[in-house]
């Protein structure tokens, strides 16, 4: 293989885990969305990942897996402390999410975060072929598009965001809002989930640096194409998994340790407080003391996988999100019986399938959420039409998922209402609103959103 690279990708984590088994220790490919779209690009041509490997200690060279060449970035303990849980988790994800928990602006962490930048554009420019395409993912990295330009001004460079980015209004707060939009105009492409994310950036753009443009930007002298690709999941995959026998097995030994004849409401997110857990927990709470729901007819599966736990908000959550489980089964539950189940971890692919096959409502209630593909992971196991969504306005999803059940999650008596609607909706409702939903999660899959971002950056 050439060691210059006709595509590259950007991203904080490579699509590659360390295992160790049975003393040998090794790569395997991370379970996801975004590596199973880029694979078979990749694949077809010579290509390096560039990203963090996931530990401070050490950085191997870079290697080959499963054809794609890997380009392991070292970050040290320091990097990891301001750049990644400081800039990035604790400035830019919190904005970029309606400002729901403060953000914090410390000029300590705004270095760092340029300096991570300079390492991933300098490993971008070394390793791009000639008019080689390069694509960068996610806040963490704003500032490549710029840096990797002005070092290689021959390439095609696209950048995608896969958080929300935030309107005006909030956006200006940040003392270093003209450096970012600068930097993310260093790209040709630039793409959001939403139109309303693009539309923020374009006029922001307008407001702080000297791109001109209604919707695409003229800048410097070239053309930035702004848009939405709303990502999407492998639908094919999570069919097949809800057709799998030995998956279905699976469900009915967890439907039978739940309880038989109990109606399945269940919630399945990163632990983060954007998702909305303890909304959702605090409305079905409602509908067990308003007695609209009792522990004989209803129980509650909330799987949480661990997130950000050194960043203090989120070790703040899991405390809250603990004490209204605790509170609520002590208050509602009984011997050998609970209303709620909650799981702090990640499940393999195939167990979580096999909830979602389970699940009566699924409650996807974040406050704000680029996507959210937890919906449309849930859509495409629905093989029999049955079943409800009942989902956040405030997620990219629901731009898509229309036919879903919307709610406000701000407001707990509606979101306790909207609950309860979905425990009784009739079996025709519920296939007439999940025929369609299945039907839109189909037509835009992870693949296709690929390759119209690729589309949009060759053209
Ligand atoms: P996330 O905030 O991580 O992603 P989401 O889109 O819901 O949110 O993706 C979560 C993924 O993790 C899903 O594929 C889900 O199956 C998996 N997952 C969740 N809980 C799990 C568990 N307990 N065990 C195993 N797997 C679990 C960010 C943005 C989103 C955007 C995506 C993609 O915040 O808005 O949709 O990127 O762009």
């Amino acid at each position: 293989m050439s060691d210059k690279s006709e595509i590259v990708i950007v991203s904080n984590r490579l699509p590659v885990h360390r295992v160790d088994r049975e003393g040998r220790s090794g790569w395997e490919t991370s379970p996801g969305g975004l590596v199973s779209a880029m694979t078979p690009i990749l694949r077809d041509r010579p290509s390096t990942w560039i990203g963090w490997a996931g530990a401070t200690d050490w950085s191997p060279d870079p290697f080959i897996h499963e054809g794609i060449r890997n380009y392991p970035v070292p970050l040290t303990a320091d990097d990891i402390a301001n750049f990644y849980e400081g800039f990035s988790n604790s400035t830019l994800w919190p904005l970029y999410h309606d400002a729901i928990r403060t953000p914090s602006y410390h000029r300590h962490w705004w270095r760092p975060y340029q300096e991570v930048n300079e390492r991933f554009a300098a490993i971008a420019a070394e390793v791009a072929a000639p008019n080689g395409i390069v694509w960068i993912h996610d806040y963490h990295f704003q500032l490549v598009p710029a840096m990797l330009r002005v070092l290689r001004p021959d390439l095609r460079i696209g950048f995608f965001l896969h958080i929300p980015f935030p309107p005006q209004e909030l956006f200006a707060q940040m003392p270093w809002r003209r450096q970012v939009l600068e930097g993310l105009l260093g790209a040709d492409v630039v793409g959001f989930q939403t139109k309303m994310g693009a539309q923020n950036f374009s006029r922001l753009c307008r407001k702080y640096t000297d791109a001109i443009g209604a919707r695409d930007l003229d800048y410097q002298g070239r053309h930035v194409t702004v848009q939405a690709f709303p990502i999407s999941i492998d639908y094919a995959r999570y069919e097949s998994l809800a057709r799998d026998p030995a998956v279905r097995q699976r469900a009915e030994v967890l439907r039978a340790q739940l309880g038989e004849g109990r109606r399945i409401v269940l919630g399945v997110d990163r632990m983060d407080y954007t998702k909305g857990i303890d909304i959702r927990i605090k409305a079905y709470g409602e509908l067990l003391r308003s007695k609209r729901t009792t522990l004989r007819d209803t129980v509650f599966v909330q799987v949480a996988v661990p997130s950000r736990e050194r960043v203090d908000e989120y070790q703040t959550l899991r405390d809250d999100v603990e004490r209204l489980v605790g509170g609520i089964n002590g208050s509602y539950g009984e011997l050998g019986m609970t209303p709620i189940h909650y799981l702090h971890r990640s499940l393999p692919a195939e167990e979580l399938v096999g909830l979602y096959l389970l699940a009566d409502v699924m409650v996807v209630t974040p406050f704000r959420d680029g996507m959210n593909l937890v919906a449309k992971e849930y859509v495409a196991t629905r093989i029999e039409d049955d079943g409800v969504l009942l989902l956040s306005e405030f997620t990219g999803s629901a731009h898509e998922l229309k036919s879903a059940m919307l709610v406000n999650p701000h407001d707990v008596d509606g979101l306790t209402n909207r609950l309860y609607a979905a425990l009784t909706m009739s079996p025709t409702e519920q296939a007439r609103r999940m025929k369609r939903l299945r039907r839109t999660v189909k037509e835009n899959t992870v693949y296709d959103w690929a390759n119209s971002f690729f589309e949009a950056l060759a053209a």
